[in-house]
């Protein structure tokens, strides 16, 4: 038996960072992406699990819900379904046939030798659970962290022997193994944010017995990505534009991700940085933004040494103010010696 195992596609999420064009772009796209995804499992793959968060919450545009139900509809074998916290208040009624919603009602489905099962009341395993079977457990929760409010704790689930557990909410695929018990968390379908970089995808499931085999597959169209760039030694705007390109091809970013560029290191004195200037050129990228973590490079010991300076002054002022840290210090610095120099400040 071949199985799916895709979760938290949050269809319907806003990326508030994006215009509203490219918001609804992206929305538009990852629904044909889902669309094209269950139209190929169509082939070869006999169910498709849902860990959850399927919607980003219960007020989704008909648009996309009628997308998705579509998919399922087309597909037409079992898309077993459990609940997210995202989408536990979402409406479900009206769905197509083969969309089935594992929960305390309707906690299991029976497909050949294979048990699915939801996440539901203790006393169903206890009565239910047949370990002749191949089981498979379904559950949406962070199983690491007991300070997340989604805590799922295993413990429970350690009496029955799952031969895989499939995961959703943790946006990143990863493998727990506990006590010999493999917990799969196969990731978003799709990245949100910067926050989440990386390849997102699904897992694709063998089950031959009671032998289970998982591989992840990268299958977003689209990573948010993130490229640091060191202009220490930079000395004009040319020089960063090109440094710049050159750390993006290094890093083999694509046109069609969403990139952040982070510059650090040092910067000298009357170095001109226009980072809306710098943005411009790499207008051709889907989505790119810079975050500007480059200090300014003061020579403190010359400065402290100057006559009668207002710089050495106003230096030696910040530098005594212990409550500062020193990224504060290089930006308050910063700011002053542009007030001294009677440029424009950098706000
Ligand atoms: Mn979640």
């Amino acid at each position: 038996m071949k199985v799916l195992h895709i979760s938290d596609l949050h269809l319907g999420a806003k990326n508030l960072k994006l215009t509203p064009e490219k918001q609804s772009f992206l929305k538009s796209e990852n629904s044909i992406l889902v669309e094209n995804l269950f139209e190929k499992a169509k082939e070869d793959v006999d169910v498709i699990l849902i860990c959850g968060d399927l919607f980003h919450s219960k007020s989704v545009s008909s648009k996309i819900k009628e997308s998705f139900f579509k998919a399922v509809e087309n597909f037409s074998k079992p898309v077993v379904y459990i609940k997210g916290n995202h989408d536990e208040n979402f409406n479900f009624l009206n769905v197509p046939s083969n969309f089935i919603i594992l929960d305390n009602t309707n906690p299991t489905l029976n497909i050949d030798n294979v048990v699915f099962w939801g996440m539901v009341d203790q006393s169903i395993y206890e009565k239910k659970f047949n370990e002749t079977k191949t089981n498979i457990l379904l559950l949406h929760g962070n199983i690491e962290n007991h300070s997340d409010n989604d805590f799922v704790d295993v413990e429970r689930f350690l009496h029955y022997p799952f031969d895989y557990v499939a995961m959703g909410h943790i946006h990143q695929y990863k493998v727990l193994n506990i006590i010999g018990r493999f917990y799969v968390y196969c990731g978003s379908l799709f990245s949100n944010g910067f926050d989440e970089c990386g390849p997102k995808g699904y897992v694709e499931l063998i089950i031959d017995g009671k032998n289970c085999i998982h591989k992840f597959v990268p299958y977003s169209k689209r990573c948010y990505r993130i490229c640091e760039c060191n202009i220490t030694e930079i000395n004009n705007y040319n020089q960063l534009i090109n440094k710049i390109n050159q750390e993006l091809i290094i890093g083999h970013f694509s046109k069609d991700d969403l990139i952040k560029v982070v510059l650090t290191g040092y910067f000298e004195e009357n170095f001109e940085k226009n980072i809306d200037l710098i943005v411009n050129e790499f207008n051709d990228y889907f989505y790119f933004e810079i975050e500007d973590k480059s200090k300014l490079k003061i020579d403190l010991e010359k400065l402290k040494n100057e006559k009668l300076s207002f710089k050495a002054e106003f230096i030696e002022i910040v530098e005594s103010q212990n409550d500062l840290d020193d990224q504060d210090k290089n930006k308050i610095c910063q700011l002053g010696i542009e007030a001294l120099k009677g440029d424009d400040l950098s706000i």
